[in-house]
């Protein structure tokens, strides 16, 4: 029986009985990610590059305590222009946002969770959360990680932020069992730049082998997401001394402002977007695209 909180677009719904590929978005990085106006209009070229590509978009969002699988053009820019106001929803919060009547934007995890429901298996984002750094003492470690261990949905990103441990957030992906796959790529992306000192699990390099992968997977009910870290492509990718002295500053500001919790990653993105003149913001806008297409791909290879 279907979840009676959910609301399926047409077309989506449309998509998904006839076995046609469907791609996931986020609306976190609408409202905490993104300033408004780049917010709204990222979020409909998204929608449209994941079109062109021969998929359908389905961006996930809460609103008025309706689980949203396909927002309008109306909704996205309602909920761009709400920002920060929108409640930012993990998979905790969705039971009193539902029931409060609430508008939630979803987190990875929660994005993860509806997708779930609604039968949709690949999804794209920006980045996903980790383990942050400093974790040993904070123990803030995101719910994007056990949801991944634990949701059928693969996640395709631009690798992991800096303003996260890397290190360790592989080091968790691995107890959890979520493969981390290399789109084209030996070594980890860190997100605004193509490479990092970490190695991938899996270098996978066409939209094949990765639908290949999750097939396997999941055939076998092994049950859990995956991440496919697409690097962002190099015209757009930042110097990495400069971006990491950035987000090293960012994190000092934040902890003299004992900023912590679910508050940390918009903060950091927001400064770090200040801080670089908004072109941190370009290259964020840059790797999404590059992620909604190659989504769109593996998710018409994966309905073959
Ligand atoms: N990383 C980004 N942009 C984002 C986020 C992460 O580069 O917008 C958002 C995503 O919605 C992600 C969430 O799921 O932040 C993680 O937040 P937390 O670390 O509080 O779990
Ligand atoms: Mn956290």
């Amino acid at each position: 029986m279907l979840n009676p909180y959910l609301d399926i677009h047409p077309d989506v719904k449309a998509a998904l009985d006839a076995g046609q590929p469907v791609v996931a978005l986020e609306s976190t990085i609408i409202s905490h990610g993104m300033p408004y106006p780049e917010n709204v209009e990222t979020a409909l070229r998204v929608e449209q590059t994941v079109r062109d590509n021969g998929a359908v978009p389905a961006t996930i969002a809460i609103l008025k305590g309706r689980l949203k699988i396909g927002l309008s053009q109306e909704e996205i820019t309602y909920l761009g222009k709400r920002g920060q106001d929108a409640i930012k929803t993990s998979r905790r919060d969705i039971p009193f946002i539902v029931a409060n009547r609430c508008d939630g934007a979803t987190t990875v995890a929660s994005t993860m969770i509806l997708a779930d429901m609604a039968g949709i298996r690949v999804f794209a984002t920006g980045g996903i959360g980790g383990v942050h750094r400093g974790a040993e003492t904070t123990f803030d470690i995101s719910a994007d990680l056990e949801e991944l261990a634990q949701t059928n949905v693969a996640v395709v990103c631009a690798g992991i932020k800096s303003i996260l441990d890397l290190g360790l957030t592989l080091e968790y992906l691995e107890t959890k069992g979520v493969p981390v796959i290399g789109y084209q790529t030996d070594t980890l992306p860190a997100f605004y730049t193509r490479e990092s000192e970490f190695g991938v699990d899996y270098r996978l390099d066409s939209p094949e082998e990765v639908a290949a992968a999750l097939n396997a997977k999941w055939s076998m009910s092994l049950k859990g997401g995956v991440v496919i870290a697409n690097p962002i492509p190099p015209e757009h990718a930042m110097a990495s001394a400069l971006i990491n002295g950035v987000i090293a500053e960012a994190i000092t500001e934040m902890d003299e402002k004992g900023i912590k919790g679910k508050d940390s990653t918009p903060f950091l993105l927001a400064k770090v977007a200040e801080k670089t003149q908004g072109s941190s913001l370009k290259a964020n806008i840059a790797l999404v695209l590059n992620n909604a297409k190659l989504a769109a791909n593996v998710a018409a290879s994966f309905c073959k």
